[in-house]
């Protein structure tokens, strides 16, 4: 049994340069969140005939399917054909741009590891759920979290590792949901049209490596008005490229845009807080401590917010109790 939480990235991923191993064009920094999480139980069962998968207490097909890839890899490593019985919640929307797919894939090699005791190091466990979904490779750490886009053709140097402690630095985040649909255009298919369409898809690759460097050392010099502005530029950058997509992948509501302006205005009459948005219309925004209540205060204002949701910053995938996971 292990529980994973969902990372939100600063310095976004967009593309892959293989698609079948999930390996990204670029490299990408994140933050791990702590009050969201996926609890996932897995038991292998020498006798079942195949996976039984269930998640959020309902068995959908095409997630069962991908589940059953990503146990494959654990299978392989392990040198067994066992089926297992999958058993995964979330305690929030799946699908709705708030990376479920990071945390559940995280938990699940996570669990998956200490289920056939295979005694994998984070690293490994991290390139293992990148292939069942990039976002999940960063998802294995906790805090401030840097995923690298690897330069060997098997993947084996595309992996997170992270750069500083939640503790380091505990920043709030207020998510601003204001659709709970699952989005229209999943980020795969996403990423393969940008890649295929986008004309800025070359200047999104150059650019990165400046990207990157930009915010680890706003992170690691705790520069909240740097890394405020490295983190808006990386979102707005990422969601251009996308929209000149053919056709353009429109991510927003009215409600996304106007919790940005909100939070633009906010931070020009000095509140230290700043906006990132995924592939999806939820809003993150990213603050200090002591400006949590008046931002979640002007995005609940915002109509068309459907509600606001606090986290702070956690820990990476782990282990959990019998007790702990039923809690
Ligand atoms: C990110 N996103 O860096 C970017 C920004 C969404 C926007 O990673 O195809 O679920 O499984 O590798 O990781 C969401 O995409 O996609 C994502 P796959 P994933 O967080």
């Amino acid at each position: 049994m292990a529980q994973a939480q969902p990372n939100i990235a600063l310095i976004k991923y967009w593309g892959k340069r293989d698609a079948a191993l999930n390996l990204p064009v670029v490299g990408s920094i994140s933050i791990t969140l702590d009050a969201l999480w996926t609890r996932t139980r897995v038991a292998f069962e020498p006798g079942l005939e195949q996976d039984r998968v269930s998640l959020n207490g309902r068995s959908d097909a095409a997630e069962a399917k991908r589940v059953s890839a990503c146990l494959d890899l654990l299978r392989q490593r392990a040198g067994v054909n066992w089926r297992a019985a999958v058993d995964s919640r979330n305690n929030f929307p799946t699908a709705a741009g708030l990376a479920s797919s990071a945390s559940g894939f995280a938990a699940l090699i996570h669990a998956g590891d200490s289920a056939l005791r295979l005694n994998l190091s984070d690293a490994e466990k991290s390139v293992l759920a990148r292939r069942c979904s990039g976002s999940a490779a960063r998802s294995v750490f906790g805090g401030y979290v840097e995923w690298a886009h690897g330069k060997l053709a098997d993947g084996t140097d595309s992996v997170a590792s992270p750069l500083l402690e939640a503790d380091a630095w505990p920043l709030r985040v207020a998510v601003a949901i204001t659709s709970t649909a699952a989005k229209e255009v999943g980020s795969s298919e996403g990423m393969r049209r940008t890649a295929q369409t986008s004309p800025f898809q070359s200047a999104w690759i150059e650019t990165q490596e400046a990207d990157l460097a930009t915010a680890r050392a706003a992170i690691l010099a705790r520069d909240f008005a740097a890394l405020a502005a490295i983190s808006e530029y990386s979102c707005l950058k990422m969601h251009a490229l996308a929209l000149a997509a053919q056709p353009g992948l429109l991510y927003w509501n009215g409600a996304s845009v106007e919790c940005m302006r909100r939070v633009r205005a906010l931070r020009g009459q000095g509140v230290p807080v700043f906006f990132t948005v995924d592939a999806g219309p939820q809003v993150k925004a990213i603050c200090e401590p002591q400006a949590v209540e008046q931002v979640k205060a002007a995005l609940r204002d915002i109509p068309g917010v459907l509600d606001v949701v606090e986290t702070g910053l956690g820990a990476g995938a782990r282990n959990l109790t019998e007790a702990e996971y039923t809690a």
